[in-house]
């Protein structure tokens, strides 16, 4: 046997609303930002949209079964906004998307699974873009009446809520990047849009332990550690940047730091942000942003090398060496990026962490006998949740681990044409296979343990 997890470490999956439920115009569903980016030619591969996805929000009593199979201890998914709030402004929520969560908490809990419940994974009503967005600062209030409502229905049966998942790509992928909804790409509106979803997270966490005093409520950060490219001192200045642009720009403010330094100098310089404080930034917010959480939800998937600038350029993560293990998606398989990230965390901020996402994509689907032998995905689980184990042995406070994806599912600008899931799902006929990642993670989840010598090289 290998390294051994502490009794009570939990082991789960995650999804998201938007990318496995379906059902999108269902009991009253109105349309969200993605609905919309999807519809936009060109935007996402295929032009796949996630009109059907999992077709989850019909299959979930089969879903909950698979989860069983895989003894999961927890499920991490998210409410979809706009199934509650359609257009964001209504003054109180609609039955019928209630009652598809009240359904599934209810399930998850007769099955002895601890539902972990995301409230914001990107899917925002749409008739809120239109009035600004995130950009606004009103959607923060809207998210609030939103939280208000979640805590009110779900309070009493759910014990985990995360306010956020992953602020930096709803604010920069979706504002300053322009590769996901709503599709902008304006830094600074990204930099507004970012302070609104920090003020949301804030805001939302104390409604949220009103109704639900015992409840763990907590925010999911996507973190990548950042290395030089070389040990020259321009590589290693872009490697603090792209620190304080992925990393810091949000654990700081949620620590109680307010936004770093040297990072505001550097949007400062390239004309981000005005001379002048920002309008969106007022007095009290970075108070607010600094509620006590009980957990930091960590993503992690890869790490970023960084390079110095060269003349008239910014500094830029490039491509990792070429002789580095890769997934399909192209991301580099780097397992001590993960261990050194926590480590980090611990030391930095000293919050209590979980892994809320880790995860890998590969194409491997069914061999004739039906059998998905993904074993690049249990090489990938394996090695991270090594690091994990080992984070534990040197004292990092770390609860839990969320494998992504419990499905394979809709990935965002990727479409359909990225497998994370530990179960292969057939789209054209909604079939799931546990793959053999599924089985090997399975066993994990029973037994604690890593296996020493099943894992293939
Ligand atoms: O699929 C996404 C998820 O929605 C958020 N974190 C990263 C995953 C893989 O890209």
């Amino acid at each position: 046997m290998g390294r051994r997890f502490p009794r009570q470490f939990v082991f789960g999956a995650a999804t998201s609303s938007y990318q496995i439920e379906g059902a999108a115009s269902e009991d009253g569903r109105g349309p969200s930002i993605w609905d919309t980016y999807c519809r936009t030619p060109g935007k996402v591969q295929n032009g796949d949209t996630g009109d059907v996805a999992c077709d989850h929000y019909h299959r979930w009593p089969e879903d909950i079964a698979l989860m069983k199979e895989l003894s999961l201890s927890a499920y991490r998914f998210s409410l979809a906004w706009p199934r509650w709030f359609p257009t964001g402004t209504e003054s109180a929520p609609v039955e019928a998307g209630v009652a598809f969560y009240d359904r599934l908490v209810d399930g998850l809990l007769q099955a002895g699974i601890t539902p972990w419940v995301t409230l914001y994974h990107w899917d925002l009503p749409q008739a809120l873009q239109d009035r600004g967005g995130w950009a606004d600062r009103d959607t923060a209030h809207r998210f609030v009446a939103f939280a208000d409502a979640v805590g009110q229905r779900l309070g009493d049966r759910v014990q985990h809520f995360i306010t956020h998942n992953e602020p930096w790509c709803a604010g920069v992928l979706g504002h300053w990047l322009g590769r996901h909804a709503p599709g902008h790409r304006d830094p600074a509106e990204a930099l507004a849009a970012v302070h609104h979803l920090l003020l949301s997270h804030g805001l939302a966490v104390p409604v949220l332990r009103q109704h639900a005093p015992a409840a763990e409520v907590g925010i999911t950060l996507n973190l990548t550690p950042a290395y030089p490219a070389s040990d020259s001192i321009g590589d290693a200045l872009a490697t603090e940047r792209i620190d304080g642009h992925i990393n810091r720009w949000f654990l700081d403010p949620v620590h109680g730091r307010g936004y770093p330094a040297d990072q505001w100098a550097h949007y400062v310089e390239e004309g981000h942000l005005g001379k002048a404080e920002p309008t969106w930034l007022r007095p009290g917010d970075l108070d607010t942003m600094a509620a006590p959480i009980d957990f930091l939800g960590v993503n992690y998937y890869s790490r970023a090398l960084g390079r110095g600038p060269e003349p008239g350029n910014h500094p830029r993560t490039i491509e990792p060496p070429p002789q580095s293990s890769k997934t399909d998606i192209g991301w580099e398989v780097a397992p001590q990026g993960l261990l050194d990230l926590l480590l980090r965390l611990q030391r930095d901020y000293g919050t209590p962490l979980v892994i809320t996402e880790n995860g890998a994509a590969y194409h491997t689907g069914p061999d004739e006998d039906g059998r998905v032998r993904d074993t690049a995905r249990i090489a990938y689980y394996a090695s991270h949740l090594d690091a994990c184990a080992l984070a534990i042995e040197q004292g990092v406070d770390l609860g839990g681990y969320f494998a992504w994806s419990l499905l394979d599912n809709f990935e965002w600008a990727e479409g359909y044409s990225q497998r994370f899931g530990l179960v292969y799902v057939d789209y054209a006929t909604q079939r799931r296979v546990i793959k053999d990642s599924g089985r090997w993670y399975a066993d994990l989840a029973r037994t604690g343990a890593l296996p020493e010598t099943e894992v293939p090289g």
